[in-house]
């Protein structure tokens, strides 16, 4: 190994130690994901210093004749697993393919229907995110907080009144599917452009566990690659465009206008991954909905408070439960890290403070990518009642977090399956 300075020597330990304390955690962010070594070898190749603006065959830059290649296999891939005719990896976030989406496809002043952001949106379409920073207005669905989910007859009556350039649909804290068949005659009779979110569900919808948005009304969907979907952190921008006008827009949306390059590197190793979900995708989706249901029922057996017990507590990879009574989300979700699990504390329908919200919002993708099943998710839960009901010791705890989580070091799902998840490469002799 080379003299490497004081700093160096920091970063590069501080990231090693991040490493391990991941190997040594339950990681239950609905939003993360590790990704395969295949992937990993693309983000480390010499993608990532080149550029690469506009359209495949029509760049403004020299040296893209593999990157080229590359992409275009890509966005084969991606059309035939989500079945649609346009597909764009160059989004470099889930954000910014949403970004792209409102450059291309709406105008200061117009109107979007969406979710409101207590009821589980993503905050770039709130009024103080992306959607409102681009000037557009916003108005909320009526939302059903026992069925989790949008309530169908009121948003059909808001659509048919209100008429919105474009309805939107998605949240971060994504329970059940979006009501889409059920209000496709409004669609059709406002002519309303309907915009899907599926960053949260992009794996399970393409493990074919979710709802197929593309074939139920969407004309186009975002998404972040790195949640459900287990790629790198990036975006992209699938559609069944109406026309060739609104294809030509959501292309000029992206380039020129909320990206310059598109991170090469990750593009590659999203490829990998849309590859990898061809080959692995169900199995993996399937498992990761048969745990989180197990995970919620597991927490709602020993009293935890999972929402929407009546309904199945979920269809996705996440699950909410509202633990006010036990200190609120906050608390909770630092007790939780203290004691190795990671989680995320979230905004419960009727919350008004994102601060001190009543809940916590789970997410089983990750701990099924290291191979956990049904059994597992009990043995969790006991964590979860251990720490937070019976008030148990943290380090105790933590002690059998660390030992539970050796046997979970390793991938699944991808090609060098059991290839460690935490590995920290060396390069330098
Ligand atoms: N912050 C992510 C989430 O956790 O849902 C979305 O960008």
């Amino acid at each position: 190994m080379p003299n490497l300075s004081r700093n160096a020597n920091f970063v590069r330990e501080k990231v090693m130690a991040h490493n391990r304390y991941f190997e040594e955690s339950i990681p239950l962010i609905a939003s993360e994901n590790v990704i395969s070594p295949l992937q990993r070898e693309m983000l480390n190749s010499d993608f990532n210093g080149r550029y690469a603006e506009g359209w495949v065959g029509h760049r403004y830059y020299q040296g893209n004749r593999f990157v080229d290649e590359v992409e275009t296999r890509g966005m084969e891939l991606a059309r035939r697993l989500f079945g649609c005719s346009f597909a764009d990896l160059r989004p470099i976030s889930g954000t910014v393919a949403n970004m792209a989406v409102l450059f291309g496809l709406t105008n200061p002043g117009d109107t979007i229907a969406t979710p409101a952001l207590a009821d589980g949106a993503h905050i770039s379409t709130a009024k103080f995110g992306a959607v409102g920073m681009r000037g557009v207005n916003t108005i909320n669905y009526p939302f059903d907080t026992e069925r989790m989910n949008i309530d169908i007859d009121g948003a059909i009556k808001m659509i048919r009144e209100k008429k919105p350039k474009v309805s939107l649909f998605g949240m971060s804290l994504f329970l059940f599917p979006a009501p889409l068949k059920e209000l496709s005659e409004a669609f059709i009779e406002t002519g309303t452009t309907v915009w899907y979110d599926g960053a949260h569900v992009l794996g399970l919808i393409a493990g074919k566990k979710f709802q197929a948005p593309l074939s139920e009304g969407a004309h186009v969907m975002t998404a972040s690659t790195h949640k459900t979907f287990p790629g790198p952190n990036h975006g992209i921008i699938l559609a069944n465009p109406r026309d060739e006008e609104m294809e030509k827009a959501l292309k000029r949306g992206v380039f020129p206008g909320v990206t310059s390059s598109h991170h090469l590197h990750e593009m590659a190793a999203l490829c990998i991954a849309l590859d990898e979900m061809q080959k692995f995708g169900r199995r993996y989706a399937s498992q990761i909905v048969k745990n989180s249901k197990a995970l919620a029922q597991s927490l709602y057996d020993r009293g935890f408070g999972v929402l929407a017990a009546d309904y199945g507590f979920t269809e996705s990879h996440t699950l909410a439960v509202n633990v006010q009574n036990l200190g609120g989300g906050s608390s909770c979700a630092e007790a939780l890290e203290k004691a190795n699990i990671v989680v995320n504390k979230n905004m419960l329908p009727g919350d008004e403070s994102s601060v001190h919200p009543s809940g916590l919002r789970l997410g089983t993708q990750e701990v099924t990518h290291l191979g956990m099943k049904e059994g597992e998710m009990s043995d969790i839960a006991s964590f979860f009642e251990r720490l937070l009901i019976r008030k148990e010791n943290i380090g105790s705890v933590r002690a059998d977090v660390i030992r539970f989580k050796r046997r979970f070091r390793k991938l699944k799902y991808c090609y060098g399956e059991n290839y460690p998840a935490y590995k920290f490469e060396h390069f330098l002799r």
